[in-house]
């Protein structure tokens, strides 16, 4: 399954939620891509000009990632990609991973909270965080550049008929429920709170 929504709308905090509920692993590009600076990778050095000027990474370096990703033995139960794909290219490249393994894509799941709450986050975060990519302006050009690239993905999945909206406003546990209680369908009510 996917996650996707603007920055700042809970994607990396429900993932988490989700990976541990389904038992699934939540892959984060974005994690990966930190990671990555942190330890000073060529992969690293490349994304940290893109992600501190809140832009995307280029198709051609987060396809290879994700793909590289995708075969590790861990995800062959299923698994749960947390932003991506954003761009067009990516969905493509991910429906040629996924056609190569025979693997389905089960449900995308969209979180949506209105820009001035994004941005509220973000700043919180930064206050507690310190990331590079959290001061106002670029957090307001972030979500131009998902408004502009990623929405497209968003309309994509709904015409496939896999797009299931969340709202994603509340406290942390009230989103969560909510989600769990959308993923019934595709999980069992075993699975769901
Ligand atoms: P990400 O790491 O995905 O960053 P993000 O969009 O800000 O989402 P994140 O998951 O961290 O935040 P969340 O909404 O959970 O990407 C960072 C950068 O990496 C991108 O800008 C890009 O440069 C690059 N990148 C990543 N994937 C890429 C791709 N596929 N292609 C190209 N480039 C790519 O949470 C935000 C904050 O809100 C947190 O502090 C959280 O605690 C808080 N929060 C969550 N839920 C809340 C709630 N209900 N109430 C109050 N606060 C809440």
């Amino acid at each position: 399954m996917l996650i996707v929504g603007p920055p700042g709308a809970g994607k990396g905090t429900q993932a988490a939620r989700i990976s541990e509920k389904l038992g699934i692993p939540a892959i984060s590009t974005g994690d990966i891509f930190r990671a990555n600076v942190r330890d000073l990778t060529p992969l690293g050095v490349e994304a940290k000009k893109y992600m501190d000027a809140g832009d995307y990474v280029p198709d051609s370096v987060t396809n290879d990632m994700v793909r590289d990703r995708l075969g590790q033995p861990d995800v062959a139960d299923g698994f749960l990609l947390d932003g991506y794909p954003r761009t067009v290219g990516q969905v493509e490249e991910l429906d040629r991973i996924l056609a190569d393994g025979d693997r389905p894509l089960n449900v995308v799941l969209q979180l949506t909270a209105d820009t001035e709450e994004l941005v509220r986050r973000l700043l919180q975060r930064a206050r507690v965080e310190g990331r590079s990519d959290d001061t106002e302006d670029i957090i307001r050009h972030r979500l131009g550049v998902y408004h502009e690239q990623t929405e497209t993905v968003v309309q994509l999945y709904a015409q496939r008929g896999i797009l299931t909206r969340v709202d994603g406003i509340g406290a942390v546990d009230e989103v969560t429920s909510r989600v769990l209680a959308a993923l019934e369908p595709f999980t069992g009510p075993g699975q769901a709170a």
